[in-house]
């Protein structure tokens, strides 16, 4: 092991020593130059970087959910039992949509419909987790394809399944790639399929949730800290930053405009977070159009620092080797992909989290506290103009 690290970081090393922009950017601490650190605007007015682990007074309301006539049967004791609830989870393959389907299933309560593009590995991961073969069903689902989004909601209605509640989970982080990649329809891989995908499954979904006679129907959009430049995390560079929109408008394809949302030279890690905004503001909107007219909750959350998850699969070795470790015993943001599973669990299913528009995180007693977003993440006239810019790149219209 302690040859393998030493072999790791003298690897590391050496492609620091050629001196290129990306093997610089490769072999510095986390990504983190000393330049870098230089440049990160600690001193913003907005900027805290305890707030997310601030423990905090939980200002839950604890909200008396009604429970409509159809789903409740009444036992033969004559008490009202709920049915199963059912929900949409992406990227349910591994990570924390792994973790959070096995919370679900395991209580009985919940059928997880498992929205993967991996059949096989999906059917694994579930088996792997001791998921019980009648508390979950996985259907395809490729992300980085609207075609494939259509087909998933096709067969999902086919099931004949209500849809209770749905979780936007799946991402791609690509902090390592120097050239952008496309989706099918041609749009950088990363924020085409963490935002784009996700938005025309959730508006395409939408009419389901609002069917659905669920005591409490629910739309969540998974979100992070590094999206939030009033964070500590939020401010490492590169940090996310929509701009005015131009390369997102001009449809993200790298061919007649940039692969960026602000128009900028390709930078993987900044997609990922521009990405993770988009998510955030996208929450907003749905909860600012849809909320008081279907009753649906909309939520966004950040569920600690999942440092050994797929996610980071395409970075360096070294970072994967350190990352757990930094985040275990210095930011003291790590989370066990158990314990995050258990958190959004609580988001989808908890009848004290019932309030719309919030972006959720926890503090060191992981305990629930509403967390206040950036400014651009919370920003309403951008929440608007990526909803109206999306609707067009997705077809919708
Ligand atoms: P993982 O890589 O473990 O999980 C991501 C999932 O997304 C995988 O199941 C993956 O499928 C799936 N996926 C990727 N591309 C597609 C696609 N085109 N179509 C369908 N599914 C796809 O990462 P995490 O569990 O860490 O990430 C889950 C969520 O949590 C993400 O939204 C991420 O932004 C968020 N998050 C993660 C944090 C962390 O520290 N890890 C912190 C904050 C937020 P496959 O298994 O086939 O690769
Ligand atoms: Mg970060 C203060 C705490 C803190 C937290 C909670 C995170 C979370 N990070 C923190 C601090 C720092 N990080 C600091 C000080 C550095 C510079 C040394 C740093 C670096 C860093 C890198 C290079 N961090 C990273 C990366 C990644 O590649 C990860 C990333 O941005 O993925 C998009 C990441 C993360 N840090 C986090 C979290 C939750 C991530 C990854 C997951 C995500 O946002 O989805």
């Amino acid at each position: 092991m302690a040859l393998q690290a030493a072999s790791l970081v003298s690897a590391s090393f050496s492609v620091a020593k050629e001196g290129t922009a990306t093997s610089l950017r490769n072999t510095t601490m986390f990504g983190l130059s000393m330049a870098d650190a230089l440049k990160a605007d600690f001193s913003s007015p907005s900027f805290s970087c305890k707030r997310e682990f601030q423990q905090k007074n939980c200002p839950l309301r604890v909200q008396s959910v009604a429970t409509t006539p159809g789903v409740t049967k009444a036992s033969p004791e004559g008490k009202k039992t709920l049915r199963k609830g059912s929900v949409i989870i992406t990227g349910a393959s591994s990570g924390l949509g792994l973790a959070t389907a096995k919370a679900l299933a395991e209580t009985g309560k919940w059928h997880v419909i498992m929205a993967c593009r991996d059949f096989l590995k999906a059917e694994r991961a579930a088996k792997a987790a001791g998921m019980a073969k009648e508390n979950y069903t996985v259907i395809h689902l490729d992300l980085a394809s609207l075609d494939s989004v259509r087909q998933f909601v096709y067969n999902f209605r086919q099931s004949g399944r209500p849809l209770d509640v749905l979780v936007c989970n799946a991402a791609v982080y690509l902090p390592t790639a120097s050239e952008p990649t496309y989706t099918a329809d041609g749009f950088e891989l990363s924020v085409g399929t963490n935002h784009l995908g996700h938005f025309l499954l959730s508006r395409l979904l939408l009419e389901d949730l609002n069917k659905s006679d669920y005591p409490s129907k629910r739309l969540i959009i998974v979100g992070s800290i590094t999206g939030n430049t009033n964070t500590l995390a939020g401010n490492v560079p590169p940090k996310a930053n929509l701009g005015d929109m131009r390369g997102l408008a001009a449809g993200l394809n790298g061919l007649n405009t940039s692969a960026m949302i602000d128009g900028g030279s390709f930078d993987g890690a900044k997609a990922y977070k521009d990405s993770k905004v988009c998510n955030m503001l996208t929450m907003q909107e749905f909860h600012r159009r849809f909320h008081e007219e279907t009753g649906i909750t909309f939520a966004s959350l950040y569920p600690g620092c999942i440092a050994t998850t797929g996610l980071f699969r395409e970075h360096i070795p070294l970072f994967r080797l350190l990352f757990p470790p930094f985040q275990k015993y210095i930011t003291k943001g790590f989370v066990s992909e158990d314990e995050s599973g258990k958190r959004l669990a609580q988001v989808v299913s908890d009848p004290s989290l019932t309030k719309s528009g919030v972006y959720w995180s926890w503090n060191k007693a992981s305990a629930s506290f509403e967390n206040q977003l950036s400014q651009e993440a919370s920003d309403a006239d951008k929440a608007r103009k990526v909803w109206e810019i999306s609707e067009k790149l997705v077809g919708l219209a």
